[in-house]
C-alpha cells in the first residue's frame, strides 16, 4: 500500500485535445481550448486517483504568454508542470532533419528551440527537457548515415551545455514513422550511446509503443536500469505500430512483465529517477475517463508487481525449477488487485472507483456547456 500510494503517474496535455490519424480527426465536445483548459481537465485525473500530479507540456502545442502564470493555474488545480517536450516534427525547415539535416542553419534552428525550452523550464519548474527527434530517411542514400550521427551528438551537445545542474536531458527513440528507411534515433542502444556521450544528465525515454513488433519490452528496461539510464516511460500500448492506446489495453501482461522489472530493481521509488509518464492519444474514447483508466491500469500492473513473492522466486530460479518460477510470477498476475486498490483509494479519502466518481462530478457537462466558441486544441492544431 506504501509503495503504491508512492506511486505518481505524468499525464500528457496533449492527450485532453482532439487527435486522430491521417484518415481523420473526430473533434469531441468540451476539448480544451487552450493550455489552462488542458491543466484544469489533468487534474480531474489526479482529483479521482491521487497519483497523477504532473502534467507534461508540448511545445508549441502549450505555448502561452506567462509560463509562471500557467505553473500558478496548475499549482491552484493541485498538480505541477511535468516535463517540457520539444517539437521538431511540424516545421517545413525539418524535412529533412533536425538536429541531423545537413544545413547548418537549419541545426542552429533546432538547437534553439531547445534552449528555449530550456527557458521555458524555468519558469515552470520544470526539470526533464524531453527529445524526440523524428529526423531519420525514406531512402537508402538520401544521406550519410555516420555524418548524421555526429551532427546529432554534436547538436545534442550544444543542448546539454545548456542546461542547469537539476536538469535532465531524456532523449526519446522510435524504430520508425515519420521516416520509413532509417530514424536517427531508433532504438534503446542508440539513445544510450548518446546518453552516455553527453553526460550524467541525460537518460533514455522509453516509449512502449516505439518497438519492433516482438520485441522484448521488459528486457530493455532491465538492462537500462542496470546502468542507471532509464530516465523514463513513455505509456501506451498498440496492437501493430505506435497507436498510442490506453496503456495495459492491448497487452496487460506485459505491463506487468515491465512493472515485475522496475519493482524487482526497486525502481518504483519517487526518487528512483523513473519519471512513468502516458503518451496517449484518445482518437473516439472520452479522453478524462481514459487517462483516469490508463492511469488504473498502471496501478493494477504495479499491484501485481509487487504481490509477486520474490523468495519463493529467487528460490525456484536458484533450483532451475522452471514451472515453479514461472508459476511463481503467473500467482500475482493471476491475482485480482481491484479489492487491494480500492482499499488503498478509501485510505486515501477517494472514491474506490475513479471512473464512477468522475462521471459522478458532472465535470463533463459543465466542460461541454462552458466550452463553446473558440479553437479547439488538438494535433496540429
Ligand atoms: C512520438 C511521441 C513523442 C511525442 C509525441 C507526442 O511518436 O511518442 O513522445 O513528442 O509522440
Ligand atoms: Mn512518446
Amino acid at each position: 500500500m506504501a509503495a503504491l500510494s508512492a506511486q505518481t503517474i505524468e499525464l500528457p496535455s496533449w492527450a485532453f485535445g482532439n487527435s486522430g490519424t491521417r484518415f481523420k480527426v473526430f473533434a469531441q465536445a468540451g476539448v480544451p481550448r487552450d493550455p489552462f483548459e488542458k491543466i484544469a481537465d489533468a487534474a480531474q485525473v489526479h482529483r479521482h486517483t491521487g497519483v497523477a500530479p504532473r502534467v507534461s507540456l508540448h511545445i508549441p502545442w502549450d505555448k502561452v504568454e506567462d509560463y509562471a502564470a500557467l505553473a500558478a493555474h496548475a499549482k491552484d488545480h493541485g498538480v505541477t508542470i511535468g516535463a517540457i517536450n520539444s517539437n521538431l516534427f511540424q516545421d517545413d525547415d525539418y524535412m529533412l532533419g533536425s538536429l541531423t539535416h545537413p544545413d547548418a542553419r537549419v541545426r542552429a534552428k533546432a538547437v534553439a528551440h531547445h534552449l528555449e525550452c530550456l527557458d521555458i523550464m524555468r519558469a515552470t519548474g520544470s526539470k526533464d527537457l524531453k527529445i524526440w527527434l523524428p529526423d531519420g530517411l525514406n531512402y537508402p542514400g538520401q544521406d550519410d548515415l555516420r555524418a548524421r550521427q555526429d551532427r546529432l551528438a554534436e547538436g545534442l551537445a550544444q543542448v546539454y551545455a545548456g542546461l542547469d545542474p537539476d536538469h535532465r536531458i531524456i532523449l526519446e527513440y522510435k524504430f520508425f514513422e515519420p521516416a520509413f528507411y532509417s530514424m536517427d534515433v531508433p532504438d534503446w542502444g542508440t539513445s544510450l550511446l548518446h546518453c552516455l556521450a553527453l553526460g550524467e544528465q541525460a537518460m533514455v525515454v522509453l516509449d512502449t509503443g516505439h518497438h519492433a513488433p516482438g520485441t522484448n519490452i521488459e528486457f530493455i528496461v532491465a538492462q537500462l536500469l542496470r546502468v542507471g539510464r532509464l530516465g523514463a516511460f513513455d505509456f501506451n500500448s498498440r496492437f501493430y505500430a505506435d497507436d498510442d492506446l490506453m496503456v495495459g489495453a492491448a497487452d496487460p501482461f506485459q505491463l506487468f512483465r515491465i512493472m515485475h522489472e522496475i519493482v524487482g530493481a526497486d525502481a518504483l521509488r519517487p526518487d528512483s529517477g523513473v519519471n512513468f509518464m502516458l503518451d496517449q492519444c484518445h482518437n473516439i474514447e472520452p479522453k478524462i475517463p481514459a487517462q483516469i483508466r490508463s492511469v488504473m491500469n498502471i496501478q493494477e500492473a504495479t499491484a501485481k508487481a509487487l504481490l509477486v513473492d520474490r523468495d519463493a522466486l529467487v528460490a525456484a530460479q536458484q533450483a532451475g525449477d522452471v514451472l515453479a518460477s514461472n508459476g511463481v510470477l503467473m500467482d500475482a498476475y493471476n491475482t485480482d488487485v481491484r479489492p487491494l486498490l480500492a482499499q488503498l483509494r478509501e485510505s486515501q479519502g477517494l472514491d474506490p472507483d475513479p471512473m464512477r466518481a468522475f462521471a459522478a462530478s458532472g465535470y463533463t457537462d459543465t466542460i461541454v456547456a462552458e466550452r463553446v466558441g473558440g479553437a479547439q486544441a488538438g494535433w496540429g492544431a
